[in-house]
């Protein structure tokens, strides 16, 4: 298959034929691959000119990979210079936990929060006793800059364009998309992942690593594993076609 091939939507679905959306996957940490990745969609645009485009990021900015804090920097500076949508992912609701209740620290580790940590200066032992955790905490807290704090603060829980419904893990089947908790925004799998018939649009999701994008009727999966992988992919879509970069 040629990923690089424009193909229809599925299902009928579309948007605008005024705008492009380039929607990109979890990040985790790979600051080289978001650079990377910005460049094909300058190039994109070059090659293919359009009056509005939007970038739409799914969340899972941090964790695992060894830059979360150079990924951080480099979303804040794309907002910038582009239109942008932020979104939150399961990931990133463990930063302000972790500041709030710095217990959290042992699950934040198991999902490769002290990689994050080490990011912004702060190391951890792999097991620190409950004071130390509160030390770390107190640690990470002055090391976040205000800067990045309010982008944290500003993720958005998902995101609605035309036919077409963003979030960062899924959405509940059953359950209205307006009317959709972040709880299962961030976290939801399985339910979501093998519901078959069609939400009211088209959802844009990342959070269960697939070999290569998992195009359904109902939904489409770009999380393509970049921290080991180091494949970050984009999705595109206008009007009723899309394609991947
Ligand atoms: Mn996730």
């Amino acid at each position: 298959m040629d990923d690089t091939a424009d193909r229809a939507v599925p299902s009928g679905f579309s948007i605008s034929e005024q705008v492009r959306l380039y929607a990109v996957g979890d990040i985790h940490g790979r600051a080289d691959l978001l650079e990377k990745i910005n460049r094909k969609i300058d190039a994109h645009l070059e090659k293919n000119a359009c009056a509005r485009h939007l970038r739409i990021f799914l969340g899972d900015y941090v964790d695992r990979g060894p830059d979360s804090r150079g990924v951080i920097e480099g979303l804040i500076a794309i907002e910038q210079r582009s239109e942008a949508v932020f979104l939150r992912g399961n990931h990133e609701t463990f930063i302000a936990e972790f500041i709030n209740n710095p217990a959290v620290l042992p699950t934040w580790r198991s999902l490769g929060g002290l990689e994050t940590l080490a990011s912004y200066g702060v190391f951890s032992p792999l097991n620190p006793d409950p004071e130390h955790q509160l030390r770390l905490a107190a640690e990470f807290s002055a090391a976040l800059p205000p800067s990045h704090v309010q982008f944290l603060d500003r993720l958005r829980p998902c995101f609605a364009f035309d036919d077409v419904f963003f979030a960062h893990a899924g959405v509940r089947p059953g359950v209205p998309l307006v009317s959709q908790a972040e709880t299962d925004l961030f976290w939801i799998r399985d339910e979501f992942l093998l519901h078959r018939r069609l939400f009211e649009k088209l959802v844009v999701h990342g959070h269960t690593p697939v070999r290569t994008p998992d195009v359904q009727p109902n939904r489409i999966n770009i999380d393509t594993g970049a921290y080991v992988t180091g494949q970050l992919t984009c999705l595109w879509i206008q009007g009723n076609r899309m394609g991947f970069l």
